[in-house]
């Protein structure tokens, strides 16, 4: 009897939401020193001034329709309301992996439609979401916009930081209630929103052990495991002392996401749609190793030495066990 109530009581915590302590990322102005201290510090921050996308903030899903040109967009499409990536040059690794996102190409007016018509439909199960380079698709005026974003002060933040180049920025357009899960990027990241609101959890790189990311072979490279809605604390107990940080992001926001800090986020009920645009630089140089080594570069170090082993074993279905004899009873 005991038992049949513990199996519902877990049943009914599994189903509820399970809320991990948060901190509010802090909103500050890029003039502010204290904001500058904490992108050199590797530390996120929402800054409410840069003007970075100020050029771009007339930006609507019907004035992209009639200015971003003809050209072939890339479109995710999901059962859920998740965009779990996955790489699909690792998919042949993992024999019984089933992508959980189909790609698509269309022209912009197209996937505005498509957007349009999922957001009259009441069954909202499947949601789209449009990742685009910007680049030379897109035609004159969308260009204009994209030449007036403030890139001096972009350029000033990348010689301030010591980052390598810009290697891509993307322009996404999703739907309300679309979640890209917890993952980390290998790229320092301003995040710049343009239209509607996004929610962000962060995690720092030292949440590691309580986010278990999936081995370096897998599609789902540098996503973790848990679910952030319902974790299951049987396979992943540290789960449990998950601890973060959390902000809201509007028209004329820039998140400065640190490389290898770990990010969930969601579009808000708000404007139907949400559009943001990403900049990815290459990571600083590293001068000096100063120990103990810090987490991100423990990350770094983790991922070399994963990559080695399956070079060396030159097949995925052997990792495990290797990495298992390597630990078990010795390092446990
Ligand atoms: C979103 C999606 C391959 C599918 C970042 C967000 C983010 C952002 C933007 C998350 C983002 C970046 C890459 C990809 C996506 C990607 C996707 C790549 C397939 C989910 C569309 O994580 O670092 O800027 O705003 O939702
Ligand atoms: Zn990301």
């Amino acid at each position: 009897m005991a038992t049949e109530e513990n199996q519902s009581e877990s049943r009914l915590s599994s189903a509820t939401s399970y809320a991990f302590p948060l901190k509010d990322i802090p909103r500050l102005s890029c003039n502010d020193r204290k904001a500058l201290e904490m992108i050199r510090k590797s530390e996120p921050v929402i800054l409410t001034d840069t003007n970075l996308v100020a050029s771009a903030l007339h930006w609507s899903l019907d004035y992209l329709a009639d200015h971003i040109g003809d050209g072939n967009f890339t479109v995710y499409k999901s059962d859920s309301h998740k965009f779990k990536y996955y790489s699909d040059k690792k998919c042949k690794m993992v024999k019984e992996f089933r992508p959980p996102t189909v790609q698509m190409e269309m022209k912009f007016k197209d996937f505005a439609a498509l957007l349009k018509r999922k957001q009259k439909e009441r069954d909202c199960s499947e949601k789209i979401y449009l990742q685009q380079a910007l680049n030379d698709s897109v035609e004159k005026t969308i260009v204009y916009d994209f030449v007036n974003f403030n890139w001096a002060w972009l350029t000033e933040q990348q010689t301030l930081n010591n980052w390598g180049p810009l290697t891509s920025n993307l322009l996404l357009v999703g739907m309300e209630g679309n979640v890209t899960p917890v993952h980390y990027d290998e790229q320092e990241n301003f995040f710049a929103q343009i239209y509607g609101h996004k929610r962000f959890k962060l995690f720092h790189p030292d949440q590691y052990k309580n986010l278990y990311p999936y081995p370096v072979y897998h599609p789902h490279d540098r996503q973790s495991q848990v679910n952030l809605d319902c974790p299951d604390f049987d396979k992943f107990p540290n789960a449990r002392n998950l601890t973060g940080y959390q902000g809201i992001v509007g028209p004329g926001d820039v998140l400065y996401i640190p490389m290898y800090w770990w990010h969930e986020v969601e579009s808000l009920k708000d404007k139907g749609e949400t559009i943001s645009v990403n900049f990815w630089y290459m990571s600083r140089s590293v001068d000096k190793v100063e120990h103990p080594l810090s987490a991100q570069q423990k990350m770094a170090m983790t991922r070399n030495i994963e990559k080695m082993i399956l070079q060396a074993l030159d097949d995925p279905e052997e990792v495990p066990s290797f990495m298992q004899m390597l630990v078990l009873g010795r390092y446990t």
